[in-house]
């Protein structure tokens, strides 16, 4: 069967970039509901040669580590000996903590076990190429000795030394990139920048004078002292107004032009794009230079209370899964109020770095995947190779990759080189090893004669020997008038995060979200639908359909989605499709009458019936 191409339709929607700029959007209309924000792209191409030679270099990194660590480390999440629960960086802010009352706890941050050299051999045995770590934070103190605010790490502790001295020569000395992140309109301590309500009187803030006297100098000083910085992560840019992300950038470029800049600077001046915290943008959205940036536990700065790091499987995972996506993943690590990397945030990382070890030609200098979506897992290329990144082993072992432009000349596991038979006709088969996966991800490397043409708009594969795979509405075409994808920010849902994209004005029947996937031979899926609805919501009927079946289900209330407040979403059985034959499908959810929304869809899941 021919391949369709519905995707032209929803171009001007949703395909057009990525949702780069989830809180960073000044301009942007507010949508009718504030926890969903409208996706908007964000593609900023180089501006000049000495740009496009520090994305060559960005984009063969592919892995950085975030570092969060200032006063707050050393509250650990705890003040008045209560605990804030959630992020520990924000603590002064969560607990309305006055600022005189907050820079007492300076004086007994004495980070004693910092040692600058153990973080980066923790960093290079992990397989991370740059360290991004937080300069000035929103609590407004620096962690550099600073001649433009007294409230810094070399006047304001007892420590006295500058980190980040350390910390540049440690890393310059073995290789390793050093950006810094900067805070540049949030500022607790500072009754002209913006934030702290709970002292000072946004009416009367002067920002221009919090910006010349505090900003401008900070940033002068941390791009002429501390050798080359490779990024400035800027952050939270509010309403900012664009005259001074100018300024900023300008004294950036001017300074080091080979600096880059994250999309957070505001007002679209950032040269790649920022995603939302903790948020990988889905495959279809990506484009262009971007960069992933992920908590460990559930925090950034340190807390006494979260152990809840990620696992080594799941930080492999997101890594291969950003890079498949052309995007560099920075995981972030919270050290404490002595300097050290928790010991199990540590333990996790060496994993990745072991895995890497063995399976980084998969991943540094790769390129996006040009493949669609794949029941397997995800791909990752460059020049004459395409890398399998096995994630889920079907349960027949044979691994297939349906239409694949370039012709496979030989393929073999990353690990251990084990060659593999392959079949190729329309379709290519690889016969995996006959034994269990020995790691989350198993790569098998691919050389391929003639170029791989990009194929990842086309169907989404999906196949009867694999548990359950989802069909994700940022992956979806969206048929009819004034249907918008957005992305919902709020406080977790039942499910494990707190992103998830939704799309708005389903509210007829010729309107459909819809996804052409590919079945390579005859089964049945149970399907599920994942969404929200309100109580006005509740009652309504929708129909899922896939060639001539129509399933009726109706929807049940679960709440408003509401911004950083708990959401539920359910997940409800609707039937089964049955594909007769293979080819392409269309699978498509719609509402059975004309009206208000029918619902917040998120998902589909589909779990083959055996
Ligand atoms: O540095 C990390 C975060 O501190 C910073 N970005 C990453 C890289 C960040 N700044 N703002 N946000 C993240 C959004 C924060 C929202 C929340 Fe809250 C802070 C949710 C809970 C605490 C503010 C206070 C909004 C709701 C309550």
């Amino acid at each position: 069967m021919k391949r369709r191409f519905w995707f032209a339709i929803v171009s001007a929607t949703a395909l057009m970039g990525a949702p780069m700029l989830a809180h960073a959007q000044a301009s942007s209309p507010a949508p009718a509901n504030p926890a969903l924000q409208p996706v908007k792209p964000y593609i900023r191409p180089p501006q000049d040669q000495v740009t496009t030679e520090a994305f060559e270099r960005f984009n063969s990194d592919r892995f950085g580590l975030f570092v969060h660590w200032g006063v707050y480390s050393e509250a650990a999440g705890v003040i008045r000996g209560k605990r804030w629960y959630g992020l520990s960086e924000w603590l002064m802010h969560n607990s309305k903590t006055p600022t005189a009352e907050y820079l007492e706890l300076a004086k007994r941050f004495n980070p004693t076990e910092f040692d600058a050299k153990r973080w980066v051999r923790t960093v290079k045995a992990s397989g991370i190429r740059y360290i991004v770590i937080t300069a000035k934070h929103h609590d407004g103190f620096a962690m550099f000795k600073s001649d433009a605010s007294p409230h810094n790490i070399v006047d304001a502790t007892p420590f006295k030394r500058d980190p980040l001295m350390e910390l540049a020569q440690a890393a310059q000395a073995e290789g390793i990139g050093l950006g810094f992140y900067y805070s540049q309109n949030l500022d607790w301590t500072e009754p002209n920048a913006s934030g702290n309500t709970w002292e000072f009187d946004p009416q009367k803030a002067n920002f221009e004078e919090y910006f010349n006297r505090k900003v401008v100098p900070q940033v002068t000083e941390l791009l002429t002292r501390y050798g080359p910085v490779q990024e400035i992560w800027f952050d939270m840019p509010g309403q900012m107004k664009p005259e001074y992300s100018k300024r900023l950038r300008d004294l950036v470029k001017k300074l080091q032009p080979g600096c880059l800049l994250n999309s957070r600077i505001g007002n679209e001046l950032g040269d790649y794009a920022s995603p939302s915290d903790s948020e990988l943008v889905p495959a279809r959205l990506a484009q262009g230079n971007w960069e992933a940036i992920y908590w460990h536990n559930r925090s950034w700065g340190y807390s006494a209370f979260d152990n809840d790091y990620k696992s080594t499987d799941t930080l492999i995972t997101l890594l291969v899964t950003t890079a498949s996506r052309g995007g560099n993943f920075t995981i972030n690590m919270g050290p404490d109020g002595k300097g050290r990397f928790p010991e199990d945030a540590e333990k996790r990382l060496l994993g990745v770095g072991r895995w890497l070890k063995v399976n980084g030609e998969s991943v540094y200098g790769t390129q996006r995947s040009p493949l669609p979506q794949m029941p397997w897992g995800v791909a990752t290329q460059r020049p004459g190779k395409l890398y399998l990144h096995v994630l889920n082993w079907p349960r027949d072992g044979v691994l297939r990759v349906p239409g694949l432009s370039g012709k496979v000349t030989a393929a073999s596991m990353l690990d251990g080189g084990q060659a593999l038979e392959v079949s190729q006709d329309k379709d290519l088969s690889i016969t995996l090893p006959s034994r269990l996966p020995r790691a989350a991800d198993e790569v098998i490397a691919l050389t391929i004669a003639g170029a791989l043409q990009d194929q990842h708009l086309d169907p989404i594969a999906i196949a009867m020997d694999y548990r359950r795979q989802t069909l994700d509405v940022a992956d979806a075409s969206l048929v009819g008038e004034n249907l918008q994808l957005n992305l919902a920010h709020v406080k977790l849902y039942a499910g494990d995060a707190n992103k998830f994209y939704t799309v708005t004005g389903l509210n007829d029947p010729t309107k459909s979200i819809g996804w052409d996937v590919q079945v390579d031979r005859p089964g049945e899926y149970h399907v599920d639908v994942e969404y929200s609805a309100t109580g006005e919501q509740s009652g309504k009927e929708g129909w899922v359909k896939a060639g001539e079946q129509r399933l009726p289900f109706n929807v049940i209330r679960t709440g408003n989605i509401e911004n950083y407040e708990p959401t539920l979403l359910a997940i409800q059985p609707v039937g089964v499709l049955s594909f007769k034959q293979p080819g392409v499908y269309r699978i498509s959810v719609s509402p059975q009458a004309a009206g208000a929304d029918l619902f917040q869809l998120r998902m589909l899941h589909l779990t083959p019936v055996n």
